[in-house]
């Protein structure tokens, strides 16, 4: 598929969204994730990307803006925009919320799940708590062990209200993507990261011996409206990972 084919509005930008400079920042996303914009190819100026979108040349400016800031996209004085190479390093920022399928496309490596529960379920009190879940509310969880590059890289238990994803099924790669297309993304996470010890069931999916050592990171997701939408408990593996935090003054 062409750029511009890609690129044209019909099926991926819309009313219900959210607003356009994201819509189409992450249409941007998709495209190198999916190779339609490969590493070191050029993005279409900005004046032609906002006549194929029927965008303002404003909203496609901040698109690109977000993506330089993210590092997939260069700027180089006077030749334009270019898609950065893949940076190969298990290094995850703690500032951005991303996803698991995004953090690897980044580097360039696909992603698969293997699915260990995916339903929808009676909640646990602390599902109940956490979700602010009403009486008698069931919780959709999706449980999986997640691979990149064919490398097993973490566990992932996530808890959902059902108004918030009332079809788990509907997840076949990428969780945020779904809530992404249901216009329910969430904005902002709060995570708890801890040391841990990889018990032997954990241990054998990860493929490391059992009492290796794991990172456990339970991640409170919210809407922009404040609600909670997603209670999610990972386990990494302790030699895959460095988690990265900048910090200002
Ligand atoms: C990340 C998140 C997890 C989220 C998932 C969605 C951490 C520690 N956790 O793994 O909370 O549910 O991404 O990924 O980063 P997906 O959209 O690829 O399914």
């Amino acid at each position: 598929m062409s750029v511009t084919e890609f690129l044209r509005p019909e099926g991926w930008l819309g009313e219900t969204g959210g607003p356009r400079y994201v819509q189409l920042r992450q249409r941007l996303e998709t495209g190198i994730e999916n190779g339609v914009l490969p590493p070191n190819s050029s993005l279409p100026p900005e004046r032609e990307i906002a006549e194929i979108t029927e965008l303002s040349r404003v909203t496609v400016r901040k698109a690109i803006q977000e993506l330089v800031r993210e590092g997939l996209i260069e700027q180089r004085q006077g030749s334009g925009s270019f898609i950065r190479e893949p940076i190969n390093r298990m290094e995850q920022s703690l500032s951005h919320l991303t996803s698991f399928t995004e953090d690897m496309a980044r580097r360039g490596m696909d992603t698969t799940s293997r699915w260990l529960e995916r339903g929808v379920f009676l909640p646990t009190p602390a599902e109940t708590k956490a979700l602010d879940l009403p009486e008698g509310a069931e919780v959709a969880r999706i449980y999986r062990l997640r691979e990149a590059g064919e490398r097993p890289m973490a566990l992932e238990r996530a808890s959902l209200p059902l108004d918030i994803l009332p079809n788990p099924l509907e997840v076949t790669t990428s969780l945020y993507a779904v809530l992404s297309q249901r216009g329910l993304r969430p904005v902002r996470a709060v995570q708890k990261i801890s040391a841990i010890n990889l018990e032997a069931r954990e241990a054998d999916l990860l493929g490391v011996a059992e009492g290796a050592a794991g990172l456990s990171i339970a991640r409170t997701s919210y809407l922009a409206n404040g609600r909670v939408a997603e209670l999610t408990r990972s386990l990494y593996r302790g030699d895959a990972y460095d988690f990265v935090a900048e910090l200002r003054l």
